[in-house]
């Protein structure tokens, strides 16, 4: 299925003399702050974040999985699902592929047919948390930091091979997430697992095309629960410096302990010129993977702040590369996917209406209420009526969510492929 233009321009004629109304309030206010409201309908318009191929079916818990209808059972068809993302939000002009879960069989027509959506490749994202079908050796107990070598040597070589699949599509950066751990206290070494670990990525990183950049995701715990091979954005850092400048920290808002400061540590890392990646989800608890800004939505503006800052004064970081990370249950996937990526570029937006130089001069005079309102102020101005406009001038939806429900999406892609559908990879 594909949503036409016309189809999205006939949905929006109907709000559009509210649009304008919303959006002339909103601009005149910017204005009177010192905005430029074209520019930054340009800026929001302009970020568009990477939706996972694994977040398009129900993800479920260990404990069960609840399938959606009419899930997409391919990986034409998940391309298919980001192309409807992206034609009501013009927001999610990329897709990230996971390996081995999405390998594509015809390379010349996936390319094609991402070119004929507007996607481009993110990153690609290697497995070494499951046994491959036929494999040598077993990562039941680690894989690039694994005792076995034989089972390191595949780990290694899985990565590699994910690389190379990923140049063939126009990729130009590999995540790598280890679920390497252990259970109980004793059970490893962890210098040996850590030196492992340095020695496996840096084959990995010296396998990498000139242009490529490898991501070090880090995560406290799960699957295992008394200890992580890469368990905090500190050894993330380590194991990038010790590949090389093209290795980057990668920062998945699920995977802190409760009540991390993670904005001190996207300030950190850009600082550093480290932060190469975001993935972004909600959680109350842990790694939740809810909806993006569900739970909380000023931690995120917060977040989005240092982002802010730090595309604004440190050169010495690469944009990030943006991508969700969540898993459903309960909701429709594309619902779902649909609310994140307005909550992404809420914040986002709300963000660059921070007064960076009235926030340094209350800084300078030591004026934490000051600095408060500031950021306050901010945060509460009301930014959809901008959102909107940057979704009208890319000819996507005024109200995306209220458009896939109006056109019925779900239920079409559940007549084309089929109430028992399943997502293939989970
Ligand atoms: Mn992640």
């Amino acid at each position: 299925m594909r949503i036409s233009q016309d189809q999205i321009a006939a949905l929006n004629a109907v709000k559009l003399e509210e649009q304008a109304a919303a959006y002339t309030h909103l601009a005149g206010q910017l204005e009177r702050e010192g905005f430029d409201p074209g520019q930054l309908v340009r800026k929001v318009r302009e970020f568009q974040v990477a939706v996972p191929s694994w977040a398009l079916g129900a993800g479920g818990t260990r404990f069960g999985r609840f399938s959606q209808p009419g899930e997409p059972g391919s990986l034409e068809h998940k391309m298919e699902d980001v192309g409807l993302l992206h034609s009501l939000s013009g927001a999610a002009g990329a897709i990230s592929l996971h390996i081995p879960w999405d390998i594509p069989q015809d390379f010349a027509a996936i390319r094609q047919l991402a070119a004929s959506l507007g996607l481009v490749f993110d990153a690609v994202n290697s497995n070494t948390f499951q046994d491959p079908k036929g494999g040598r050796a077993s990562y039941r107990y680690g894989s690039l930091s694994a005792t076995d070598a034989a089972a390191r040597r595949q780990a290694v070589e899985h990565n590699i091979e994910v690389i190379r699949i990923g140049e063939k599509l126009g990729s130009k950066s590999l995540t790598v997430w280890l679920a390497d751990g252990a259970n109980f206290p004793g059970q490893t070494n962890f210098q040996q697992a850590l030196a492992h670990t340095t020695e496996s990525l840096q084959e990995v990183y010296a396998a990498m095309p000139e242009a490529w950049k490898l991501f070090i995701e880090y995560k406290p715990y799960e699957p295992n629960f008394y200890s992580t091979v890469i368990p905090d954005w500190g050894t993330s850092l380590m194991l990038a410096e010790a590949c090389g400048p093209r290795a980057y920290t990668l920062v998945d808002l699920g995977h802190h302990l409760p009540n991390t400061n993670i904005e001190q540590i996207v300030a950190t890392l850009m600082w550093k010129g480290r932060l190469g990646g975001f993935h972004f989800n909600d959680s109350k608890y842990g790694d939740d993977d809810l909806t993006v800004g569900s739970i909380k939505p000023y931690a995120l503006f917060l977040i989005f702040s240092e982002l802010v800052y730090g595309l604004m004064n440190n050169p010495q970081n690469p944009v990030p590369a943006w991508m969700i990370d969540a898993s459903h249950n309960i909701k429709d996937p594309l619902e779902d996917l649909l609310q994140s990526l307005e909550a992404i570029r809420e914040a986002y937006a709300k963000a660059l209406l921070v007064d960076r130089r009235a926030l340094a001069a209350a800084q300078q005079a030591h004026d934490p209420a000051g600095c408060q309102e500031l950021l306050q102020h901010a945060f509460r101005t009301d930014v959809r009526p901008l959102l909107r406009q940057a979704r009208l001038e890319a000819g996507a939806a005024l109200r995306p969510l209220e458009t896939y429900r109006i056109l019925e999406v779900r239920r079409e892609l559940t007549r084309e492929r089929g109430a028992g559908s399943v997502a293939t990879g989970l």
